[in-house]
């Protein structure tokens, strides 16, 4: 259902000139309120006035990740945090790679952020009235709050679960009979695990519907989370630099991820020539803010990959859909010169029924050449890393054969030889929010 018909269904030639005006507006406040912006649009000599068509947009330059470190912790903002009563809240990213990001919202801004998470729960089938259990992290990870004020404002029963402990969040879900389920596909399927373990059946709980994001996650994982769960599970995108989760979610039809065109303007280029690539095309997601007052963004790269559409789905939405994310530019391996996706990876190890759906690649030089590793995870307990004898010369031999096989299909898939590990049960780390899918060992 629609949470916002007039908007979510508007007329493409309405929706454009909506967009065209709240461009205007953003770049003349951006231009007028952030010296960084001005600044940038110096260089690249424009003003807000060079932009006539959305197409001028391509004039601007882009704001990138490392930018926004350089600019840390307040440059990007419009409006400061001592400005009196204007920021209402501030949120942080995990920061792997040395200083955060930190975003900042007005009061207008949390509204806006509400308002395209409430969206999102309608469009996975959410209606008031829903319990909707988020075990999202809460606190500086945008994940917890953003949807449970989005749920708040759909008027559903939120709760605020947030990650961890999974034995009290089953307990919840079967008490509270939650509809809707709110976590990384990573965690659903932890979730999943844990019930099919300990024998809890799925009659116990009432999940309809899975609002599941925050990292990239294949089809595969859709199918185990599906039967493990016995709900529809879709994905949402979102990343705190544009507001946090609510940038585009996908509907029921699972044709791609509808973006909130209104408030959140998407571009696809080439990463490399930066130049605009043909709809369909997959390339680097970029987004201008149209509706930010604390912070507006103007061509931010996200670093995702995904391709865009902006045909009509048969659910009645008009704005553009991305497809599933690919990867983050990031996230690529290069491996003896071939580019490879974990998301390609993740694929190949679970079409085997022997694996289970957790995995980690584990980058390492012991001299001069990177080796990759693929950690995958046996669902049958073996015994044959501590004994040799003849007993356990089958199960090695069955062992040997999974890991070739593994080898074949990952060489045949991605074009590439990886080194294959399968590890007993149980041995690869369980997330509880984002999975950590590429651990890198090498030294730095
Ligand atoms: O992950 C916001 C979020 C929370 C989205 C809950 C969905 C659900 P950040 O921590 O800033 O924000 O990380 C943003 O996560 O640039 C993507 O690389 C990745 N990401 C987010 N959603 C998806 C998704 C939140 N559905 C970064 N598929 C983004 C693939 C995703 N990657």
């Amino acid at each position: 259902m629609y949470f916002n018909a007039e908007i979510e269904t508007m007329p493409r030639d309405e929706l454009r000139k909506l967009q065209l005006e709240r461009l205007k507006q953003t770049l003349g406040y951006a231009y007028t309120k952030v010296a960084f912006h001005q600044h940038q649009f110096q260089q690249a000599n424009v003003t807000p006035d060079s932009l006539h068509t959305l197409e001028d947009l391509n004039k601007f330059p882009f704001i990138t990740k490392p930018q926004l470190r350089e600019n840390y912790p307040f440059g990007l903002f419009a409006v400061k945090p001592n400005d009196k009563d204007k920021i209402v809240r501030l949120h942080a990213s995990s920061g792997t790679k040395g200083k955060p990001t930190v975003v900042g919202y007005t009061a207008h801004d949390i509204e806006v952020w509400a308002e395209s998470c409430a969206r999102a729960i309608a469009c996975a089938g959410g209606k008031p009235g829903d319990v909707l259990h988020v075990a999202y992290g809460y606190g500086l990870f945008t994940g917890g709050l953003g949807l449970h004020y989005g749920g708040e404002k759909l008027g559903a029963c939120v709760i605020p679960a947030s990650g961890g402990n999974t034995p009290r969040q089953i307990l919840l879900m079967q008490d509270f009979q939650a509809q809707g389920l709110c976590c990384t596909p990573s965690y659903a399927l932890n979730l999943a695990e844990y019930l099919k373990e300990h024998n809890i059946p799925l009659e116990s709980l009432n999940l309809k519907y899975g609002i599941l994001g925050a990292e990239p996650w294949t089809e595969e994982i859709r199918v185990k989370v599906e039967e493990g769960l016995g709900l529809i599970a879709l994905d949402i995108y979102g990343l705190s630099e544009i507001t946090g989760p609510g940038v585009s979610m996908e509907c029921p039809y699972k044709q791609g991820l509808h973006i909130w065109e209104d408030y959140y303007l998407p571009e696809i280029i080439n990463p490399a020539t930066l130049e605009p690539l043909p709809d369909g095309e997959i390339g680097e997601l970029v987004f201008t803010t149209l509706a930010k007052e604390a912070i507006p963004m103007i061509r931010y790269r996200t670093g995702d990959l995904c391709n865009l559409t902006y045909e009509k789905c048969d659910c009645g939405r008009t704005h553009a859909r991305m497809g599933k994310i690919k990867g983050r530019i990031d996230d690529m391996l290069i491996v003896r010169g071939i580019n490879v996706f974990p998301s390609e990876i993740e694929r190949v190890l679970l079409e085997f029924e022997e694996l289970a759906p957790h995995y980690q690649i584990v980058l390492e030089r012991p001299e001069v050449l990177d080796v990759v590793t693929v950690h995958c995870e046996s669902t049958t307990a073996f015994t044959v890393s501590v004994f040799g004898d003849a007993e356990h010369d089958e199960e090695h031999h069955l062992l040997s054969s999974l890991r070739q096989h593994i080898m074949l299909k990952l060489r045949e898939g991605l074009g590439v030889s990886l080194q294959v590990k399968i590890n007993p049960p149980h041995t690869i780390p369980r997330s509880e929010g984002k999975a950590v899918r590429v651990v890198d060992n090498r030294p730095k």
